[in-house]
């Protein structure tokens, strides 16, 4: 699957990076996503591990159960959809894998809807999901993400566009069938493989995604 083959390393010591077909580098990192930021109430605040669980049964985790789990640190570039790309990023969380060792999918799952406040979702295949970069981070050099970064909590899925990278994840669905999540519903490619320029879903080939 195109979701388990890894990526050109993000840096190269002593040579320019290479950046996916058509985009450009932009200093800085820009804030980009759709509405209001949302205020974190710690009291009110869960991850919900939901969907088809092995077990039948959902996951809730609080913030407070996160630093408890393993760690891990990535560095990456954010390649945003509309064509420009943020370098340079390292990020500190819990892997994806983690999580599904903790709360293993039904044998049937093949793709998660990750949640985000608001209703937000993007929908990932499970192979993209269980990829060894893929973590939910809750640091960004260094320090706690920013509110208009995703703090708590967020996916970040380093080989795919930055729209498959909720900012303020609440929750991971495991689904045994794909749905579109928010951006997929509204033009955006089903896939989102930069490296292969998936962009726009008018892009898609047959079986790359549910129909619109
Ligand atoms: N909840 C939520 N997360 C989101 C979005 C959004 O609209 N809502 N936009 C995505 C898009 S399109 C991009 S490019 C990245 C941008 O992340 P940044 O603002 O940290 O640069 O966030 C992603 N995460
Ligand atoms: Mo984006």
């Amino acid at each position: 699957m195109a979701g388990d083959r890894p990526s050109p390393p993000a840096t190269t010591p002593g040579t320019p990076r290479r950046l996916p077909p058509g985009q450009r580098r932009v200093r800085g990192w820009p804030v980009s996503h759709y509405g209001p930021v949302p205020k974190f109430r710690p009291d009110r605040w869960n991850l919900r591990i939901h969907g088809a669980t092995a077990s039948g049964e959902e996951s809730l985790w609080s913030f407070d159960d996160l630093p408890d789990l393993p760690h891990v640190t990535v560095v990456a570039d954010l390649h945003c959809a509309t064509g420009i790309t943020s370098t340079d990023h390292e990020w500190f969380g819990v892997p994806a894998t983690v999580l599904l060792e903790l709360v293993p999918p039904a044998p049937e799952v093949t793709h998660v809807m990750a949640w985000a406040e608001y209703g937000f979702g993007a929908n990932l295949r499970l192979a993209d999901f269980a990829a060894e970069r893929t973590l939910l981070a809750t640091h960004h050099d260094g320090e706690l993400l920013t509110a208009e970064h995703g703090f708590p909590l967020r996916l970040v899925v380093p080989h795919l566009f930055g729209y498959k990278s909720p900012k303020w994840l609440r929750g991971i669905e495991y689904m045994t069938a794909d749905r579109r999540g928010f951006w997929e519903e509204r033009g955006y490619h089903n896939l989102a493989d930069p490296w292969k320029e998936q962009r726009y879903s008018h892009q898609e080939q047959p079986g790359d995604g549910p129909p619109l």
